[in-house]
């Protein structure tokens, strides 16, 4: 297929002129992106067609991952690297005067997703693929992504992501496969499209599919042709309340929101997924109750919960089946991780709400409730505490955690320490009811995006050293071990880094006409910005390193390039007052004659998974600095470490694994633990207040916000005062203070030994193999779905 130069050239330049009518020369970048990509698509449709061809005839189990966000990114250089072409093609093209970079710029981010969740997801389905296994996608093709960040006079201003501007060439539209999803009361019925990304193995010819609903008219309610002026009017209406279902997805992961138009997207993409579903399972198996069998259905958070009423509801209604029989079939079908303790993210939906929109649903979610109480009391006579709290519908409110839960077989946590946290505290009676359901799988990244494409240089330096084998097998790259004292080693990791640096410099002179030096330390926190994430304790130690440098203009420090980059959900005040802070001390610092570049701080706006892959191979320091037990895992820490940056972090989410992985002398851990967190909340004992009189740098800094040193006056940071000085002090920033100023000057003193700097980057590489998503993948097709690899021939 095209896999010698000549060969591609000829098909290249053919498919401009078929697709286009124009010559190499008159071809726009659009066009030749458009051209590569009908190439690409050529080579897929034959294995896509074949892939679904096995799946039947082999008959085996078939896992469906459900999720309301799927935060991909660019496909084509995926793509590209999966056919095992990319290098030929991207020389062809060389030697034909294209720049593969400027077609590669013509793809937009597909940023369906807010964050973690939505990233982990699309890491899943890559691992799925590379792995042969029989797994698939199914999300809703909003047609406005995460919205697009500007930063202008130092404020997040939002602007819609119209990602669809130009087409998407990688999705296929199939009519024919769309279903019809009925909503109760007045709203009526919608119809489900699918349209289908092909989701590519790595060296072999699995294609798997991402389906993505998207929610158009029904065609009997569109026929308004006919209609006089009123309903013409009206009809057009439906069809902008329907197109809404699936225009754009909501920018908050953090905070739940009772929208209707929430609750009706995650009916349309459980009933259509499940409709879907249900159609093959009757074509490939003819009976229905083979479901648990052939078919895993999980469930991405609570957002597709619904798929455990919806199933039950298909099951009963449409195929007959008695409750008992249905809901055995439904729990031995559907999985469920948990991504968050936040009591704030935990979504409960407004009985009258659900009942007017899913009112059939709701008899079915009352009933699963009537009968889960049922057992609970057979279980526990008399403790009616108990069961109100564990109780699916309550206070007037349906909890899907609760129903999640009751519905599936098994529930996972994201990594150890937060599945220990919701056995012992959030989930405990949950727990103690079904133990058998819990279990861990600590997150993971795929390592042919986060190491393999966007740091091709250290690819070809760990093939160098170790041979290529841990593509393949991502834990080889412990075999790196023995070359982390290894000075030529070492040596070319450093020149690796600096080239990043370097290019990350490049970008930031060009665009945000800053000097970046990349002999500083590049120190990076990147990921959405919310208080327990703590940019606002990252900021606060510059401030500190700021007044001990004006203090002492002749200190001793190893010069730093604070990075930041993120988005704050657009109703979150506080964190857009963050966002603000950070781009105020960038102003105050860079531009301080007396500083002479030993500091520079920049926030580089529109954070998303393309700019990741260009900040994140550039990074010497990764911060990780939730406040412990808040932080279900997280996944950014994962691809620092895999690119060599060393972490500074709290003992929170998979931090504690990494910190397992790579031993105390290769990581920096600072500040108060989960349990000591736990506790202090637990007993109200958070009294910030103190610190603010006993230590004089937490006085100095916050001080500093309301003392109209910084642009925009004494009132412009006053939020984050009363909120550090006199809120409840829940995310500790002031306790950790002085710890984590200790780290940082641990990190300093480390950093001026370069050759023990290397070394401490060399183990990050060697042990993060474990953190590949081919290994939580794995772990998830053993342990919860029990699927089994489809080797698919040519
Ligand atoms: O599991 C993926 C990712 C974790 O790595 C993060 O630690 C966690 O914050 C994130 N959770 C969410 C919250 N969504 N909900 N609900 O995105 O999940």
């Amino acid at each position: 297929m095209l896999r010698e130069k000549e060969e591609f050239k000829a098909a290249f330049i053919e498919r401009l002129q078929a697709l286009h009518g124009k010559s190499l020369e008159e071809a726009s970048a659009q066009n030749k992106y458009a051209a590569l990509g009908s190439l690409v698509r050529d080579y897929i449709g034959k294995r896509w067609v074949n892939t679904n061809k096995q799946y039947v005839a082999k008959g085996e189990k078939q896992v469906y991952y459900f999720s309301i966000e799927f935060l991909l990114g660019r496909l084509l250089d995926t793509y590209l690297r999966g056919m095992g072409v990319r290098d030929v093609w991207v020389e062809a093209l060389a030697e034909l005067g294209v720049d593969y970079a400027e077609l590669e710029d013509q793809e937009h981010d597909a940023g369906l997703g807010n964050g973690g969740l939505g990233r982990l997801a699309a890491c899943f389905l890559d691992s799925l693929a590379a792995l042969e296994l029989p797994g698939h996608g199914c999300g809703i093709r909003y047609k406005y992504g995460l919205f697009e960040q500007k930063i202008i006079d130092g404020d997040q201003v939002e602007h819609p992501d119209n990602w669809l501007k130009n087409g998407n060439i990688w999705e296929y539209r199939k009519i024919d496969k769309a279903v019809r999803v009925e909503f109760g009361g007045s709203f009526g019925a919608v119809l489900a499209v699918p349209y289908d990304i092909p989701i590519l193995g790595f060296g072999n010819n699995t294609v798997n599919t991402l389906r993505l609903w998207s929610a158009e008219p029904t065609e009997g309610e569109m026929d308004f042709a006919s209609f006089n002026q009123g309903n013409y009017l009206k009809a057009v209406e439906y069809k902008y309340s329907v197109e809404a279902i699936s225009e754009i997805l909501y920018p908050d992961d953090t905070h739940y929101e009772g929208r209707l138009l929430r609750l009706k997207q995650q009916y349309f993409l459980v009933s259509a997924g499940i409709q879907s579903i249900l159609r093959t399972l009757r074509r490939k198996h003819g009976d229905i109750r083979l479901l648990p069998e052939k078919v895993a259905i999980h469930i991405n958070d609570t957002h597709p919960a619904l798929a455990v009423p919806e199933l039950m509801r298909i099951l009963m209604d449409e195929e007959g089946l008695g409750w008992d029989e249905a809901w055995q079939l439904t729990t031995g079908t559907i999985s469920y991780t948990n991504h968050t303790i936040m009591p704030e993210a935990l979504e409960k939906w407004p009985i009258d709400i659900f009942q007017s929109l899913l009112p059939r649903l709701w008899e079915i979610v009352h009933e699963i409730n009537e009968r889960f109480c049922h057992d609970l009391w057979h279980f526990y006579p008399g403790d009616w505490d108990r069961i109100a709290a564990m109780a699916i519908t309550a206070d007037g409110f349906v909890k899907m955690a609760h129903l999640a839960v009751a519905g599936s077989h098994s529930v996972n946590g994201v990594a150890k320490i937060h599945t220990e946290i919701l056995k012992k505290d959030c989930m405990k009676l949950f727990y103690q009811y079904t133990p058998y359901k819990f279990n861990n799988k600590t997150n993971g990244i795929t390592h042919r995006r986060w190491l393999m494409k966007a740091n091709p240089g250290l690819a070809s330096l760990i093939t160098d050293t170790i041979g290529p084998s841990w593509m393949r097998h991502p834990t080889d790259l412990n075999r790196l071990q023995y070359f982390v004292a290894d000075a030529p080693f070492q040596e070319r990791l450093a020149a690796i880094k600096r080239d990043r640096k370097a290019a990350l410099a490049r970008f930031v002179k060009a665009k945000y006409e800053l000097d970046l030096d990349p002999e500083s330390i590049f120190d990076t926190q990147v990921k959405r910005i919310h208080v327990y994430k703590r940019q606002l304790l990252n900021a606060l130690r510059i401030m500190e390193l700021y007044n001990r440098l004006k203090e002492n203009p002749r200190l001793d420090i190893v010069p730093r390039t604070f990075i930041f980059s993120g988005k704050a959900a657009p109703s979150y005040l506080l964190a857009k007052k963050v966002i603000k802070l950070v781009n105020a001390l960038a102003a105050v610092i860079n531009n301080d004659p007396a500083i002479n570049g030993r500091m520079k701080v920049i926030f580089l706006e529109n954070y998303g998974v393309t700019l990741a892959e260009m900040i994140i191979p550039a990074s010497d320091v990764s911060e990780q600095i939730s406040t412990a037990s808040k932080e279900a895992s997280g996944t950014g820490n994962m691809k620092f470490m895999m690119n060599g940056a060393v972490t500074v972090g709290t003992l929170d989410g998979a931090n504690i694994e990494i910190r397992d992985a790579v031993g105390d002398d290769n990581i920096f851990i600072f500040g108060l633990k989960a349990e000591e967190v736990i506790e202090i909340c637990a007993n109200d004992q958070c009294n910030p207040r103190y610190l603010y009189q006993t230590d004089p740098r937490v006085r100095q800094v916050t001080e500093q916000l309301i003392d109209g040193s910084l642009p925009g006056g004494p009132d412009e940071f006053r939020p984050l005062y009363d909120y550090l000085v006199h809120g409840k002090g829940d995310f500790f920033e002031l306790q950790d203070f002085a710890a984590y100023l200790d780290a940082q000057a641990r990190v300093d003193a480390r950093f001026r030994d370069r050759r023990a700097w290397a070394a401490m980057a060399a183990v990050n590489i060697a042990r993060s193999g474990q953190f590949s998503s081919d290994h939580t993948v794995g772990e998830y097709a053993v342990g919860i779905w029990n699927i089994r690899p489809v080797p698919i021939g040519e």
